[in-house]
């Protein structure tokens, strides 16, 4: 059947970030194995690869008129404050500084980006809301890097949602000086101890004035995070796995659907605010980093763009956006994600075909630790005591809470930490076909 849009997997629309290669572990979820019975599919934990999710943001920037240039506006530079010959103009395409350029690919080393109006309302604060939104809950598996073209802000926080923009919370504070911008103390990622790694910091490391073109990147550590358990260099991602698992809190703490910048004051260059010339001060982005995978409850391996949405393309029984539900004709209280646990090839976690429920015959659920291909089919996994809670209602209990403390209910680490490992290979073919359907036909 042909689609007017073509369904691009992201793994080839979009560069992969390179920088964090985590290995190829959890790239399939079902592989075809020989038994007695004959042929079967074993199926294993998932995930999607890792791309720039720059590429597919939504970007709105607020209050209305933020965005310089209209009408015209001379601007000046902390670098060179009386050389005022640059203009933003919204109606020339060569002067002009929208929102978009803030997610391009920038070609040719031509830098481009959005740009604001200048402080001339001082001592009125200059504030700026940066709103990027994917409509699809993502894992931040590295570094979100923001670059400030002119200078970075002297505050600002990232804040993030978990339900596609409706509650927000606090992610990171940012000042040159945190106790007179929020009242914290200032911290860094490598003061955090493993129990705290979910705590909201304020530093003061992207802030400082050291000249704008020195240093123009503010960070959301996501690799020193990782770590604190994976070691500097990221060398024992299992043992991050294992973390995620098992931590109550960790694996939502790097999970959101939207992020937002909240700029609350312009860099000053180094000085106090100069009012007779504000034409100085003002904010410019040039691009957004955000290296994160879809969060497909580990029964995806691709995610991909589907009526300019982000869908997983679930296995195992599996659909819903985030595959976050059983198939139809399938028990809809089997469902689990699937888990890292036991590494290396984890627990796919495949929801149960609701016709056998009867026939629970010869169940071998009593199986070993890990999934093995000589294990007989095993069609119906009996009972499943942990109770799992209804996705939606997770989300809007993980909402409420604030990240500060770590003591959010999630079902993902309930569920996972206390089972034991249940073989999952399913020979009945007409199984098999009915989950292919759904996923291709599901538009
Ligand atoms: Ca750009």
């Amino acid at each position: 059947m042909s689609h007017p849009l073509p369904l691009l997997p992201l793994l080839l629309l979009l560069p992969v970030v390179g920088r964090c290669q985590t290995g190829s572990q959890f790239d399939v979820c079902r592989s075809l194995r020989s038994s007695e019975a004959g042929p079967g599919w074993e199926f294993y934990a998932c995930q999607p690869p890792q791309a720039n999710m720059k590429e597919v943001m939504q970007i709105r920037v607020d209050p209305p008129g933020i965005t310089c240039g209209n009408p015209p506006e001379r601007f000046c530079t902390l670098e060179n404050p009386y050389l005022c010959s640059d203009e933003c103009d919204a109606s020339s395409p060569d002067l002009s500084h929208p929102p978009q350029l803030m997610g391009d690919r920038e070609r040719g080393g031509l830098i481009t980006y959005w740009q604001t109006v200048t402080w001339s309302r001082y001592p009125e604060p200059l504030l700026a809301n940066i709103t990027l939104s994917w409509n699809k809950s993502l894992e931040v598996v590295d570094d979100i890097i923001v670059t400030f073209e002119y200078g970075r802000p002297t505050s600002m926080v990232l804040e993030k949602s978990l339900d596609k923009g409706v509650t927000w919370q606090p992610y990171q504070y940012y000042a040159d000086d945190c106790l007179e911008a929020f009242g914290m103390s200032p911290k860094r990622v490598s003061d955090l101890a493993p129990s705290n790694l979910t705590r909201v910091i304020c530093t003061e490391q992207y802030s400082r004035w050291v000249g704008a073109k020195e240093e123009k990147i503010v960070v959301f550590e996501v690799r020193a995070r990782f770590g604190v358990f994976a070691g500097p260099k990221l060398i024992n991602i299992d043992a991050l796995y294992t973390r995620m698992e098992t931590m109550k809190g960790l694996r939502d703490f790097f999970t959101f659907t939207n992020l937002r910048l909240r700029l609350l004051r312009p860099a000053l260059g180094g000085t106090y605010v100069q009012r007779d010339n504000l034409l100085k001060y003002f904010y410019a982005i040039s691009n957004i980093d955000v290296p994160a995978r879809c969060k497909c409850n580990m029964h995806a391996a691709q995610c991909v763009l589907r009526d300019a949405t982000l869908q997983c393309e679930c296995d195992h029984n599996t659909s819903g956006q985030d595959c976050q539900r059983c198939s139809q004709g399938f028990k809809s209280r089997s469902w689990r994600p699937g888990s890292y646990l036991p590494l290396p090839k984890g627990t796919a976690n495949t929801c149960e075909a609701a016709e056998t429920a009867a026939s629970a015959g010869d169940s071998n659920t009593a199986a070993s630790d890990r999934p093995s291909a000589s294990s007989d089919g095993v069609t119906d996994t009996t009972t499943i005591t942990t109770t799992t809670t209804d996705s939606t209602t997770t989300d809007s209990t993980t909402i409420t809470t604030t990240t500060t403390d770590s003591t959010t209910t999630d079902s993902t680490t309930d569920s996972t930490t206390d089972t034991t490992t249940i073989t999952t290979t399913i020979t009945d073919s007409t199984t098999i076909d009915s989950t292919t359907d759904t996923t291709i036909t599901t538009t």
